[in-house]
Formats: structure tokens, C-alpha cells, sequence
């Protein structure tokens, strides 16, 4: 096994314990509390090389690490990781793809049946002793029976969730920045065209600039009374107040919701909403998969470290080579 015992990775915030342990094990870990640098010491300047993160890591935390080589983000969204400031640094950034698609996936098929069906309110109903007090649960006013779905977002995740709702009978069209030409589902260039020619959207596009608010008031609209709207992307994505107002509204009909603009906190305004159905942010959350997620930013470090390669390299940082490197472990 190759030395990298004294090669530093710093890990600031929080981060899943068997990533940690494995760093631990292989690599010197450091840590601090949050991703600041001004918790950056001048020793840990000098020597951090590596990162793993589950955090926001900015410009200017990269800047205080100058001799970082890899940022390895827990997650396959990496919106929380400046990547286009750390490629023009030739700084190597990772993500975690492929290892959550399918467990993010069944969330979304998950989310959506309970979102039209409301089998978290008839559970409650049960457990609650209503069922033999009041009687059968309410027959649900939606249905997944009848709809065609869209997706913004026709990625790995995307087409996960697409392949689902295909076996579901239900379908499919998408948005995404470009057309797919490897996909059997219909296309359409704008997302306010996708919501209006279907009723039930699924957003599954990565955050950032490019998708910031992108489902507004007009996309809402343009999905109708009869609409439901499901996010498993990034809560930055959406017009948080925009969805409120047409839930309220009737506008749509119903949202599923697994993530929100200013988690951990979920507005009032959307708890109280019966048309809403919430879940905190769980979409790759199972043991299995998050240990999944957990080894590959610590074979990432791992790879980059000993093979001069990083395993799953995020587009913003393809170019960067660990060039200059005589032996890979110094
Ligand atoms: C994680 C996610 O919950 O992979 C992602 O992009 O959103 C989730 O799988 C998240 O990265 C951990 O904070």
C-alpha cells in the first residue's frame, strides 16, 4: 500500500463517521469546525493537501489552502463547492455520481406516491386510532393514474426516475440544457413548455446559477390546478415563495418537497400546507448508500493520491492533471 499517511486532508464541518475513519486510517486527518478561513492555522495552511466536504466551500476558503490539490464533496450535487473557482486553480473537485442514482430515484417515485395518494396522512390516521373512531381514511383526491410526467433534469437521476414511471405507465418528457440524443422521451427547449404540457413535474437539476429560482411563479402556472410538483434536486432551484403561494392558491395541486431553499429550516407557511408533502432531505439517505457515498470521496482522495487520477472528477475540473508529481506520494 502505498505511504500517504503524511499527506494532510482537511475536513471541516461535519462529514459521514466512516469517511472520516477511513481518512483517519490512511491519510493525517485535520479538522475544523467550519469551512472559515479565518479557523485556518498557518501550520494547516502549509500542509493541507486534500479536502472531503459536506459543506459550502467557497473562494476564499480555497484561497487559504494554497497547496490544496483535491476537494472531494460528499454528495453528487456539488453546488455548495466553488468547482469553477477551484479548476482555474487547477484544483481537483469530486463528487459522489452513480452510487446514489438509484436509491435517490426510489425517493422520488416514493415521495410522488405520497405526495398524490397522501399515505403519510393515512398512516398517521391509523396510528392515531381514527380508523376504527371515524372510519376508513378519506379516499385521496389525486392519483397517479392518468398523468404524464416531466422532468427537468434528464441526468443519471433523471433517467432513473423516468425508467420507473415508464414501468408505471406514465408518459415521460423532459427539459434539460440540451436534448438527449440517447433518450425515447419527448423534449422540450423551455421548462415553462415542459410544465405546460404535462401535470406532473419532477425537478431533479443540479443547483447554481444556472437553475437558481428556475420554477417560478410562471412555470407553477403553466403546470395547472391539476399540477404536481416533486423536487429531489436542490431547493435553490425553486421560488420557494412562489410554490407556497400557488399551493395556497390551488394554483397546483400538490408538491412533494425533499428539499428546500434554507435547510434545515422549512417555512411555516409550507408545513401547514396540507397539499404539501415533506421529507427532510433524505434522498440518498440509507445506511447502505451513504456508506456507498462515504467510500467514494475517500477513494477519490485515495486514487488522486496515489494514482495521480481522480475517480469521479466533476466537468469544472476535468482538465486538471496532477502534473509536476515525481513520485505520487511524497
Ligand atoms: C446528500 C445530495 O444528502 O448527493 C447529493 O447531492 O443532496 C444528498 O445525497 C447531501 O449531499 C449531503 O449533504
Amino acid at each position: 500500500m502505498a505511504q500517504t499517511s503524511k499527506i494532510a486532508i482537511l475536513v471541516p464541518g461535519k462529514l459521514h463517521p466512516h469517511a472520516v475513519e477511513r481518512i483517519d486510517g490512511r491519510f493525517e486527518l485535520l479538522t475544523i469546525e467550519r469551512a472559515d478561513p479565518a479557523l485556518v492555522t498557518e501550520e494547516m495552511a502549509a500542509k493541507v493537501r486534500g479536502m472531503a466536504a459536506m459543506t459550502v466551500v467557497n473562494a476564499s476558503f480555497i484561497d487559504a489552502l494554497p497547496n490544496l490539490e483535491i476537494i472531494a464533496n460528499f454528495g453528487v450535487g456539488y453546488d455548495a463547492v466553488d468547482a469553477a473557482h477551484a479548476g482555474r486553480r487547477d484544483i481537483m473537485v469530486t463528487n459522489t455520481p452513480d452510487v446514489l442514482t438509484e436509491e435517490v430515484a426510489d425517493t422520488a417515485v416514493g415521495l410522488l406516491l405520497n405526495t398524490v395518494r397522501e399515505f403519510p396522512r393515512a398512516e398517521a390516521w391509523l396510528r392515531e386510532g381514527r380508523w376504527p373512531r371515524e372510519g376508513a381514511y378519506r379516499s385521496s383526491r389525486g392519483s397517479l393514474r392518468g398523468r404524464t410526467v416531466g422532468i427537468f433534469g434528464m441526468g443519471r437521476i433523471g433517467r432513473a426516475i423516468a425508467h420507473r414511471l415508464s414501468a408505471f405507465g406514465l408518459p415521460i418528457a423532459y427539459h434539460n440544457r440540451r436534448q438527449l440524443d440517447d433518450v425515447p422521451y419527448a423534449y422540450h427547449d423551455t421548462l415553462v413548455a415542459l410544465a405546460a404540457a404535462v401535470d406532473t413535474l419532477i425537478c431533479v437539476a443540479p443547483g447554481g446559477a444556472e437553475t437558481h429560482k428556475a420554477v417560478n411563479a410562471d412555470v407553477l402556472k403553466a403546470l395547472g390546478e391539476n399540477g404536481v410538483f416533486v423536487n429531489i434536486g436542490r431547493g435553490s432551484t425553486v421560488d420557494e415563495a412562489a410554490l407556497i403561494t400557488a399551493l395556497k392558491e390551488g394554483t397546483i395541486f400538490a408538491a412533494g418537497l425533499d428539499v428546500f431553499e434554507n435547510e434545515p429550516h422549512v417555512p411555516e407557511a409550507l408545513t401547514a400546507l396540507e397539499n404539501a408533502s415533506l421529507l427532510p432531505h433524505v434522498g440518498s439517505a440509507s445506511i447502505v448508500t451513504r456508506q456507498a457515498m462515504a467510500d467514494l470521496v475517500v477513494d477519490n482522495l485515495v486514487s488522486w493520491f496515489t494514482r495521480n487520477q481522480a475517480i469521479t472528477p466533476v466537468p469544472e475540473t476535468g482538465h486538471v492533471k496532477r502534473e509536476g508529481v515525481s513520485s505520487s506520494v511524497e
